[in-house]
């Protein structure tokens, strides 16, 4: 899956060789700069093509009706609670008559590079053990049934070995890695160790780099 920024441009031939790609979706979001505008924008460019398009919610002003779904973070290892509960609770006290809860999917968010704009933002603890990691995966699994576990390591490839345990410990939940995916190489390591792979800031490092993740990932390289 690509993560597009709505705060980052991408011009239209862009836009279309990441939608043609072959990739299983397209997410919108990011932790900065998101607003209502920008993200209207980009879904409805994104909307021309078939692929599904889902936005990850990171902000209650730019929340935009006509997504697939909405993928809803919780971060697990912060103590701030504004991002595990305080936002939810204020998003459904303002729209809870009109959220399309069969569309909503809450993602059990374990933030893994402390230097990340998402850290900053969330107050993450995000030098962890790898038994620590393992154990907020499994609260994500078992204690809240979250249907996805999403380790981000945003701007830096993860620990391979730990996305691997973290897998072998999940019984329902989907195991969505993101972090540092330059290229093929780390999309096949990543795309063997978890479940989903979320490939961001290569496509607007480098398009042809992050389009050859799809077919790495689907295992048609060459
Ligand atoms: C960011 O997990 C995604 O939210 C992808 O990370 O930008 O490092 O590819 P990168």
């Amino acid at each position: 899956m690509f993560k597009l920024d709505p705060e980052k441009e991408l011009s239209e031939e862009a836009l279309e060789a990441l939608c043609m790609s072959g990739s299983d979706a397209i997410m919108v979001g990011g932790s900065t700069g998101i607003t209502y505008e920008n993200t209207v924008d980009l879904m409805s460019r994104v909307r021309r093509f078939e692929l599904p398009c889902v936005q990850e919610v990171s902000d209650l002003e730019a929340v935009v009706p006509g997504f697939d779904l909405y993928l809803t973070p919780m971060v697990l290892n912060t103590e701030d609670v504004t991002w595990i509960l305080e936002r939810h609770r204020q998003g459904i006290e303002r729209y809870g008559y009109m959220i399309p809860w069969e569309l909503v999917v809450p993602e059990g968010y374990i933030v893994l590079n402390p230097e990340a704009a998402v850290a900053k933002l969330t107050g993450a603890k995000a030098s962890l053990t790898e038994d620590a990691i393992a154990a907020y995966a499994q609260i994500a699994d078992k204690l809240m049934s979250l249907p996805i576990v999403y380790l981000e390591y945003s701007g830096i490839f993860g620990e391979m070995d730990t996305v691997r345990r973290v897998r072998r410990g999940l019984e329902q939940a989907r195991l969505f890695y993101g972090g540092g995916i330059t290229g093929p190489s780390q999309a096949i390591e990543a795309a063997s160790a978890a479940d989903t792979v979320i490939v961001g800031n290569i496509i607007y490092d480098d398009l042809e780099q992050a389009l050859s993740t799809v077919a790495a990932v689907k295992g048609t390289a060459e």
